[in-house]
């Protein structure tokens, strides 16, 4: 640490000195207090997820159910610094994004059972969620088709000179896609506030990375459209909350966009509830599930002397607590009139 060094006065560099010691204690309160509130966000999105494919396989729900178990933190964390007229588009698997977003669970829960109270009212596939009062976009299923309209929202922030970025969040399958690339290279021509997230899960369905891409590296894409690009284990939570600390606020400020970030993670199950997986050995499931991203947060924050043990525990059962409130509001939630199908559908 500086020496305090007498001005003239004997005075101004001591209290220079003060306020630079307060500054970093207050930097330090609000990440203990950011990462608190993140595992509380990582376990939500955990046991709303589990609580959902529990009552997929009690035949309670209508089509398939894509689970993002073991993927929690790529999503949170970096929705965690976003603000409320941001805006961020996904796929399937982003379940923690738009609970990180602040959309209510109950919402979630009647979109997943196909209820009248759910955004979509009842029709989308369960896990194309949106949000549109945190300007959360509802994907269509063509993989990467959101990208486009993700990079269009950053125009439209850059062009009315608003500090707000897009977060546009793709699995590595989807970067294969056509729309992936025009769209980062149009972002990485105009430089608008937009992140890239790619979620590599190493598979897309039964297709490996290796099928899928000649780099596994995809954020070295990011040299061909003029952008930096960056790789992380998206499993280590508070790494990546330093991460998007530091480059969220250079992004909005208009500092340092655009930037791809691949984040290293894993499915602990099928594609969907539908697929067994069985393209993929067992030691390479019990590989990733030993790279839990929420136990291995856990370790972190007790040793850290961010939360206790207990601290831990009672948030764990807040959660579910919620999950089960959520969801007991889902069940019981009315199911769509029939003449609702056609509202808000658009056809040539
Ligand atoms: C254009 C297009 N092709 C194929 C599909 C079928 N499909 C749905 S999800 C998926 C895999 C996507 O993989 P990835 O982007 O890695 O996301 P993940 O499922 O691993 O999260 C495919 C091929 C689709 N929805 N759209
Ligand atoms: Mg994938």
């Amino acid at each position: 640490m500086e020496k305090a060094t007498k001005g003239k006065t004997g005075k101004a560099t001591t209290k220079v000195k003060h306020n630079h010691d307060i500054k970093a204690s207050q930097d330090s309160d609000k990440r203990k207090e950011d990462l608190r509130r993140i595992y509380y966000l990582l376990r939500l999105t955990r046991e709303f997820d589990d609580r959902g494919r529990k009552l997929w396989r009690q035949g309670r729900m209508e089509g398939t159910f894509f689970s993002q178990i073991g993927q929690e933190a790529t999503t949170v964390v970096p929705t965690f610094f976003t603000k409320k007229n941001d805006f961020v588009a996904g796929q399937h698997r982003e379940l923690g994004a738009v609970i990180t977003r602040g959309c209510p669970l109950e919402k979630l829960a009647c979109q997943l059972l196909s209820r009248a109270h759910a955004q979509d009212k009842g029709k989308l596939h369960p896990n194309f969620w949106g949000w549109t009062e945190a300007n959360y976009l509802a994907p269509c299923t063509l993989m990467a088709a959101q990208t486009g309209v993700c990079v269009g929202a950053a125009l439209s922030f850059k062009m009315r000179n608003m500090h707000n970025i897009a977060i546009n969040f793709s699995g590595e399958g989807g970067t294969s896609k056509g729309q992936w690339h025009e769209a980062v290279n149009f972002a990485g021509v105009h430089k608008l506030p937009v992140i890239f997230i790619v979620q590599n899960n190493w598979w897309a369905e039964s297709v490996p990375i290796k099928l899928q891409a000649g780099n596994e590296d995809i954020s070295k894409r990011a040299v061909g459209y003029g952008i930096q690009g960056f790789r992380m284990d998206g499993n280590d939570v508070a790494p990546l909350y330093d991460f998007f600390n530091e480059w969220i606020p250079k992004i909005r400020e208009g500092i340092g966009p655009p930037i791809i970030v691949q984040l290293d993670t894993y499915r602990w199950y099928g594609h969907s509830e539908i697929d067994p997986a069985d393209y993929r050995t067992k030691d390479e499931v019990e590989k990733w599930k030993a790279k839990d991203p929420i136990p291995n947060f856990e370790k972190y924050l007790v040793k850290e002397r961010i939360m206790t043990e207990d601290e831990i525990k009672g948030v764990t059962e807040q959660c579910l607590d919620e999950v089960q409130k959520a969801y007991v509001y889902g069940l019981n939630a009315p199911e769509p009139a029939p003449e609702v199908c056609l509202e808000d559908v658009y056809a040539p």
